[in-house]
């Protein structure tokens, strides 16, 4: 009959020496009830600063971006775009016009394979593409091709 009253007061003071320990370590404390999550919070965040390597422009390597062109009926904003190989490009049509956002040369659309919707866009929708290499490209919309601007993919 003794031995589950000293299985339990072995798990209790397991539990204190874990709490103990996790003082001493923050990821363990998460764990443990004892802790205040408030404390281990904070300095969580603070380890993650001190991480060597992890800083914003390291990020920006990593990490790839899509750039949004918006389409308002009369053009593309921004008509300039720069942006690095792996980025995407949006376009988004925000008019009551139908819009066909395609690569240059108006009609092959050949100098950027497979930038071309290949159809009309109605209001709210949008086209994007991943760009794998990198050049300086031109973009128009296929069904008013004085319309366009400018991708630099660096
Ligand atoms: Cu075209």
């Amino acid at each position: 009959m003794s031995k589950p009253v000293a299985m339990k007061q072995f798990l209790i003071f397991s539990l204190i020496l874990i709490g103990l320990t996790a003082q001493s370590c923050g990821k363990v404390a998460v764990e443990t009830d004892d802790n205040q999550p408030a404390d281990n919070s904070s300095e969580a965040v603070e380890m993650d600063q001190k991480v060597p390597g992890s800083t914003a422009e390291d990020m920006e390597v990593v990490l790839n971006k899509t750039v949004v062109v918006t389409y308002d009926g009369s053009g593309f904003s921004p008509v300039d775009v720069t942006l690095k190989v792996g980025d995407k490009i949006r376009f988004v049509n925000e008019s009551d016009k139908s819009v066909w956002p395609a690569a240059n040369p108006h009609p092959i659309h050949t100098s950027v394979p497979g930038l071309d919707s290949g159809r009309a866009l109605a209001k709210g929708e949008s086209f994007e593409f991943e760009f794998k290499s990198a050049g300086s490209f031109g973009f128009h919309n296929h069904l008013n091709p004085s319309q366009g601007g400018s991708i630099l993919v660096q």
